[in-house]
């Protein structure tokens, strides 16, 4: 299935959907084996975030490059009760990517096995500040912000 893109005008903090996408992800069945681009704990929960390019992801997945995807950067969070270690595996989690020139893309992660995740279009060298927004089963609303650089 096609992924879906959920166009937003509305600014993050207003337009959180609270609904979780019911995805096909099979196949999907990867840990994110890259390096941690950032960590964060956030109000109790350990917040870890992966980039990749498409093509590390799709590798990791044991998948082809889809054809003509613009998409270039496959992000990933996961989260954990930062006291237990425990995953926290649901939840409805919002990314939004504010890119070199200021643009933004928003897009809700799916959640995938343990993670959540999403694919973002940054094809520019440059840093690109990533804003993740995300609810938890404890109905607590968090957020984490990082910024990423493309060389
Ligand atoms: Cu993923």
């Amino acid at each position: 299935m096609r992924k879906m893109i959920i166009v937003t005008t509305a600014v993050l903090a207003l337009s959180f959907p609270l609904t979780v996408l019911a995805m096909d992800h099979s196949g999907h069945s990867m840990d994110h084996k890259a390096a941690a681009a950032h960590e964060e704990v956030v109000d109790g929960v350990k917040a870890t975030f992966t980039v990749q390019t498409m093509a590390d992801a799709m590798k990791g997945m044991k998948m082809d490059m889809p054809k003509g995807m613009k998409e270039t950067h496959h992000v990933s969070v996961a989260f954990k009760d930062a006291k237990t270690g425990k995953a926290l595996p649901e939840g409805a989690v919002t990314v939004k990517v504010q890119n070199p020139d200021k643009s933004t893309q928003t897009k809700e992660l799916m959640g995938m096995q343990g993670h959540f995740g999403a694919d973002f279009e940054l094809s520019k060298k440059g840093k690109y500040g990533i804003m993740c927004k995300f609810l938890l089963k404890d109905g607590k609303t968090r957020q984490a912000k990082f910024w990423y650089a493309v060389k």
